[in-house]
Order: C-alpha cells, then sequence, then structure tokens
C-alpha cells in the first residue's frame, strides 16, 4: 500500500497520479527497448535495436546535421514530464547536453504561464509574488478565481488548507465557467464568467468598489501609481463607457447583480486572498487579467499582507530551498524562439522571421503532438525534419513521428530531489525498483552520447546519481544528505511566506524593482509595447460561423497527456464534450450522442456530456486525450489541440488554450 510520509502532516498529502504511479511504472506498453524507425512518419513500424546501435546512430546524425547546417538547426523540445527534479531534469539535462554539443535554437517562454511571467515583472518589478497555503489560516474571504484546486493542486497544502478554512466558515468564491470539482467540494458560491472575459468581469468589480466607496484609498496612495488613470477608465470619463457591471454582464455572461455582491464582499473583507489559476492567462488577452487582478489586490488592501495575496500567479511564485542543481550552460548559439511557436519556427524558418532554420528536433519531456496547440501542424512539422529523436516512456503520438525511440525510467526508477514549486520544502525521492526491461536514464543516456562525441568528462563531471545528489545537498540548508534521504522531507523554516510583504511592511527600505519602486497599475514601459498603459480589457468575441467558446482545462487523472494510455486512469472519467443543455437543445443534440466539434484549426468528433455544469455559450473539452483517426484522418477520441491555434496572446508571446472559438454539430 502506497501511503503519504508521516512527516508532511496533514496538509502534504499525495494526489491520485502519483498515488497510482505503479500503474505507470508496470503498464504493459511501456518501451522496452530502442526503437529505430521503419515505415513512414507516423505508421507507429519500428524494429527493436540494441543500445550501442542506436546511441551511435544519433550521435552521427547529429554530428552530420551540425556540421552541415549549424548547431541551430536542432531544436530542443519537452522539458516537462519530469521535471522537477535536480538531477533527472528533462529541460536541464538537454540543454547541458546541446550546450556541450556546440548549441542549439531553444524554446524560450512557457506553455503554462508565458503571459503572467512577462507581464508581472511591468507591474511589480519581480515574479516573486506568491503566498504560502499555510497563510489561508489568516484569511476571511477566499476567491479562486479559474483556479480548479481539487484537480490541479497547484501547491501540495493548497487543497487542505482551503478546506480547513471552509470549515472555519471562510467563504469560498470559484470563479469559473464551470461548476467544478472544487466549485462542488471545496467552493460555497461558483461565479460562472466566459472564458478571456476576466478582466472585464474585473473591472466591473473595481467600479463598483470605486461607486461603493469600498476603495481603501491609503493603501493605494501609498503603495502604487496610477489607480486615478485606471479609474478613469473604469468610470469611463474618456470613452464614455463606464466598465459597470451590467457593460460586463454582456461580455462575461455574468449577472450584474452577482458582480455587485462579489464586489462588496471582497470590498468588505479583509483580508482576501485571491488565488488565480494559470488559466485566466492562457487566454487572448492573459497579460490584462494578471495586471487587472494585480490592481484589485491593491485596491482592496490586500498586497503583501498576511492572509492576503498579491492577485498574480501563486503557484510557483515563491522560492523553494536553495538546493544544488544540475547546470546547464548557456547555449553558445543562444538562438530562441517562442514555446508557443516552435511548429511555425519550424515550418517557416528564417524566411517566417525565425532565427534558425530547423532541421533536427531532440525531444525530451513532452509530447507535443497532443500537447502542443494546432496538432494539424505539429504533424506537419515533424514530417519536415530531417531527423528526429526523443527518450520516451511510451509509444505516444510524437514518438511514433520520431526517428529513433530511446526507452527512459520513471521516476520510481531512479533517486533525485524533487524541488516543488514555489513550497519551502523539498522531497528526497528514493528509487524504488531498479530500472525495468532496457529503459535507461535520461541522464545516462546523455552520457552515453557525450561519450560518443567527445565531451563525456564535461556532461559528467565523473559523476553518477549518488555523487549529484551529495553535492547538491551540500550546496544547500539541508544539514544531513543521510537524514534527508531516509525521511524523504525537509520542511524549511518559516510555512507563511506572502510575497511582496517586506515592501508592503516598508516600501520605502523595500522599494519594488519597478520605475516608481511601487505597483505599476500604469505602466508606460508596457505602454511603449503598443498596449494601454491601464489594464483594460480584449479579448474573443464568438461569432456567427464559431458562436461557442471552448476551454480546455486539465483532466484530475493525468498530467497532461500522461496516464491516458493506461486503463486504470482512464476509466476513472468519461471523456466528452460538456455542453449545457440550452445549447445542445438548440443543436438537437442528445446527451451521449455524438458530435463534430471544429474550430478554424481543425475538428474532431468526439460524444457530448450535456451538462449544467458548464455555462451556456461555453464548452469544455479536458485536455490530453490521445486521439484515434477515423479512416478520414478526423481524431474521434476529443483530443483538445486539433482545435486550438498557435497564434499567440500579445504581447508576451503566451498561449490560449482556452480562447478558441468553435461550432459544434450533430455528428
Ligand atoms: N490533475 C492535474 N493537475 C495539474 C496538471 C494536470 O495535467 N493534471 N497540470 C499542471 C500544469 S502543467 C499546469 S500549468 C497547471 C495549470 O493550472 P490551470 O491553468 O489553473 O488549470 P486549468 O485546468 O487549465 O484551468 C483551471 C480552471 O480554469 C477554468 N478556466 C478556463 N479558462 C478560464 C478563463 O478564461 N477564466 C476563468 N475564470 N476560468 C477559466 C477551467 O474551466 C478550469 O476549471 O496545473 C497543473 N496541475
Ligand atoms: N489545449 C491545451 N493544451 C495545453 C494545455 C492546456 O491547458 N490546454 N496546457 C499546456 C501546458 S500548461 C503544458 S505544461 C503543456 C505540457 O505539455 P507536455 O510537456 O508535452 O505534456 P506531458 O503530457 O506531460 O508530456 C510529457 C511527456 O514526458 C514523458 N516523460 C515523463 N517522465 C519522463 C522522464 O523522466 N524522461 C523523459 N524523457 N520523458 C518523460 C511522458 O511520458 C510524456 O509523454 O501542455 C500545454 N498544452
Ligand atoms: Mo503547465
Amino acid at each position: 500500500m502506497i501511503v503519504d510520509n508521516p512527516l508532511g502532516g496533514p496538509y502534504m498529502s499525495g494526489c491520485v497520479k502519483g498515488l497510482q504511479m505503479h500503474r505507470v511504472l508496470h503498464a504493459p506498453d511501456r518501451l522496452k527497448r530502442p526503437l529505430l524507425r521503419t515505415g513512414p512518419r507516423g505508421s507507429g513500424e519500428f524494429k527493436e535495436v540494441g543500445w550501442p546501435e542506436a546511441l551511435d546512430l544519433v550521435a552521427e546524425r547529429l554530428t552530420e546535421i551540425r556540421d552541415r547546417y549549424g548547431n541551430e538547426a536542432i531544436i530542443r523540445l519537452g522539458g516537462s514530464g519530469a521535471c522537477n527534479g535536480a538531477l533527472h531534469n528533462t529541460g536541464l539535462l538537454t540543454m547541458r547536453f546541446l550546450s556541450q554539443f556546440g548549441g542549439y535554437t531553444d524554446i524560450e517562454g512557457y506553455y503554462s504561464s508565458q503571459a503572467a511571467q512577462y507581464v508581472t515583472p511591468y507591474v511589480l518589478g519581480t515574479r516573486s509574488v506568491g503566498i504560502d497555503p499555510g497563510t489561508l489560516q489568516h484569511t476571511g474571504l477566499i476567491i479562486l478565481w479559474g483556479a480548479n484546486i481539487s484537480d490541479t493542486r497547484l501547491e501540495v497544502p493548497m487543497e487542505a488548507r482551503i478546506r480547513e478554512a471552509k470549515v472555519r466558515g471562510v467563504e469560498v468564491i470559484v470563479v469559473d465557467p464551470r461548476r467544478t470539482s472544487t466549485a462542488k467540494t471545496l467552493g460555497t458560491q461558483w461565479i460562472s464568467v466566459r472564458p478571456g472575459t476576466d478582466t472585464a468581469l474585473m473591472l466591473a468589480v473595481l467600479h463598483v468598489l470605486i461607486e461603493e466607496d469600498l476603495v481603501d484609498r491609503g493603501f493605494v496612495e501609498r503603495y502604487s501609481v496610477g489607480f486615478k488613470e485606471l479609474e478613469r477608465y473604469v468610470l469611463g470619463e474618456e470613452d464614455g463607457a463606464p466598465k459597470n457591471p451590467a457593460w460586463a454582464e454582456e461580455i462575461c455572461g455574468t449577472p450584474a447583480d452577482v458582480i455587485v455582491q462579489l464586489a462588496r464582499q471582497w470590498g468588505q473583507t479583509h483580508p482576501t486572498a485571491f488565488i488565480p489559476g494559470l488559466s485566466i492567462q492562457r487566454t487572448v488577452g492573459g497579460e490584462e487579467a494578471i495586471r487587472m487582478a494585480i490592481a484589485l489586490q491593491v485596491a482592496t488592501g490586500n498586497l503583501g499582507v498576511l492572509g492576503g495575496s498579491s492577485g498574480g500567479l501563486t503557484w510557483g511564485r515563491l522560492p523553494s530551498p536553495r538546493i544544488g542543481v544540475i547546470g546547464a550552460p548557456q547555449n553558445p548559439t543562444q538562438v530562441s524562439i517562442p514555446a508557443y511557436q516552435w511548429p511555425d519556427a519550424i515550418l517557416e524558418g528564417r524566411r517566417g522571421g525565425y532565427s534558425s532554420d530547423i532541421k533536427a528536433i531532440y525531444n525530451v519531456g513532452g509530447n507535443f503532438l497532443i500537447q502542443g496547440s494546432d496538432v494539424n501542424k505539429n504533424i506537419r512539422a515533424f514530417s519536415e525534419v530531417e531527423f528526429s529523436v526523443c527518450h520516451e516512456r511510451f509509444m505516444t503520438p510524437t514518438a511514433k513521428y520520431c526517428d529513433v525511440v530511446l526507452p527512459v525510467t520513471t521516476f520510481l526508477e531512479r533517486s533525485d530531489i524533487v524541488v516543488p514549486d514555489g513550497g519551502n520544502y523539498l522531497l528526497f525521492s528514493s528509487q524504488a525498483v531498479p530500472p525495468l526491461y532496457e529503459a535507461r536514464n535520461d541522464y545516462d543516456i546523455f552520457c552515453e552520447l557525450a561519450e560518443r562525441l567527445g565531451f563525456l568528462q564535461e556532461y559528467s563531471e565523473g559523476r553518477g546519481e549518488e555523487e549529484w545528489l551529495r553535492d547538491f545537498v551540500a550546496d544547500s540548508e539541508v544539514a544531513d544528505y543521510e537524514e534527508f534521504k531516509r525521511e524523504g522531507l525537509y520542511m524549511g523554516g518559516d510555512q507563511l511566506r506572502v510575497g511582496l510583504s517586506d515592501f508592503v511592511a516598508d516600501p520605502e527600505a523595500h522599494p519594488l524593482g519597478t520605475p516608481s519602486g511601487r505597483v505599476q497599475i500604469l505602466s508606460e514601459a508596457y505602454a511603449d509595447l503598443g498596449f494601454t498603459a491601464v489594464p483594460a480589457y480584449r479579448g474573443l468575441r464568438a461569432d456567427d460561423r464559431h458562436p461557442l467558446m471552448l476551454v480546455t482545462p486539465k483532466s484530475r487523472f493525468r498530467v497532461n497527456s500522461q496516464n491516458d494510455n493506461i486503463p486504470w486512469f482512464r476509466e476513472r472519467e468519461l471523456h466528452g464534450l460538456w455542453m449545457n443543455p440550452r445549447d445542445a437543445e438548440e443543436r438537437g443534440i442528445d446527451d451521449g450522442g455524438e458530435v463534430q466539434v471544429s474550430s478554424p484549426e481543425g475538428r474532431v468528433r468526439v460524444t457530448v456530456i450535456v451538462t449544467e455544469d458548464i455555462m451556456p455559450g461555453v464548452v469544455c473539452l479536458l485536455e490530453g486525450v490521445w486521439p484515434i483517426f477515423d479512416s478520414e484522418g478526423v481524431d474521434t477520441a476529443g483530443s483538445a489541440n486539433f482545435l486550438t491555434s498557435t497564434v499567440p496572446t500579445e504581447p508576451s508571446k503566451g498561449s490560449r488554450t482556452h480562447s478558441i472559438l468553435v461550432q459544434v454539430t450533430k455528428a
């Protein structure tokens, strides 16, 4: 039986994906030996070969590509999967290898959080703006805005801390187009909002705060610049359009009286913890939602306050305990392309304004033929390169397009130190079983290749796993390696950290790294990019051809695309297109029927789930499903990224996988 580490106390509990990880380890379709492609790309025809033959081939092909086209002809893809290991880190290991090989084209930015990472420094001068979940014991109101905590967690102790607050009588408001499991189990109120319209809803909240004199003027004055200009925009003093609840209702689909209520609760309860999901910034104009959320936490006097929050992303936005990690030297070519547009960069190259012409893909810890937006385009990109290699646990749709597929271990087959996304603790993940079949660690695969290419000493520095982990701990605040390894958990001293609390305690002594030293509700630097100086609503509007808005959130039972090939996980949840009864009736669609979902980019066929758990005008397909193609090549499993677009949100060039317009018809 698998149990939680008792040292973690009541708040550190594993999730279903971790507790059931043995099903991944022992899955019958685990890759067992290296594979070379024998049929056309995507056909899934491979032959098994020995490790020496596979590695010789990879070393030879990489060298050929480099010699003929230069290092920047090789692109690094992936970097997730097992991404938070200090050693077995799919991103860092690949960067280290390709840098020492002379360089590569890197992907810059993040699928997860690019818009927020980009915009937050303009407003706050830092990205370190999160809260420790323990601070929720001091909160008076929790607003989960596009945050489905009971499925996505966003910090291990978060769910338990919210539940505890709710039991204490704290209201938990959930703002989401869907009535999620979070809304049902943690929430006290569900407020529905159309995707990508959060900025409009927040502007209307501010309108009410201003009208009802609920703005904390002293706080605004002391800690920010530009509130006056935002106020004028909100009141419509320049454009004659007040951003009031009636204005927002039309855009957001949220009733005006609900907006008024929300504003009153927010303005009257102190402190309020506003916890955004990452979802609100994976939209067209997602940058503005983050700017506006911060402005609201300033207006209500909650930024940097115990029990409050900054309004910026909370997940991963505080430092974890210092610990050594495997180093990745700077990429010698210094060439990179926006992560969200990697297929465009491959297909268009320098001709299309990108910085390199890409001829080879090195993919480690990524399944972008499911997870990348616009899968049809991704398939074309993978079809075009001269060479592609991946390290994988399974024959994923992406692996099927690679020339060489190298079988890797899961995290249960190796030891590592796991650095959480922002929590003040570290985990020691001890090897549970030796590597199965012929699977190898990513690290060992790169060592073998480095040896063939003449830089093994540089890559490994003569160290194996145990030596690296000891060295990492030596370079940390953890005193005793053996004890840490035995106990599996190291807790940092302070579990009640609030980002920006220094600044709020003494803004003169701890000014922000912004031009004014204060919160830039108005940012000239941002306006210089061609956008509004104060946050303003901009977003997609549905049209006649594509009248429905699609969201594509995470499944409780998958890590993005991981686990969908494993029946136990797949059977936990019915996959289908969520649709409100009103939209279904309009189209003569019955629950359980087959529909076609089409966007400007592509189409899928899928079963429909007619439910009141999604608001009218919005449909939902959980992301991460492995496609099943019919004879015409149309996906019949409902894999969301056949419908998404690689046109990013600007200026961050971030993903917008929650801003998709679609039409749904009976199949
Ligand atoms: N179980 C599980 N947990 C995960 C992951 C996983 O794959 N599975 N993935 C991890 C990763 S990589 C990341 S980046 C994070 C992502 O974390 P998030 O981005 O927060 O997760 P999502 O599920 O995309 O969205 C959360 C909720 O926001 C709602 N939503 C979508 N668009 C909007 C919008 O425009 N406005 C509002 N108000 N709500 C909206 C969705 O309906 C959903 O219920 O989760 C992490 N946690
Ligand atoms: N429509 C839509 N698309 C999305 C999103 C969305 O919300 N909606 N979310 C986006 C987000 S936030 C993210 S982070 C991306 C995630 O995109 P990906 O990173 O492509 O997602 P995963 O499915 O987690 O793929 C990781 C792969 O790594 C493999 N793997 C696991 N462990 C290891 C290991 O130790 N070594 C190696 N070599 N491989 C390993 C797994 O088998 C899996 O195939 O997807 C993005 N795509
Ligand atoms: Mo992510």
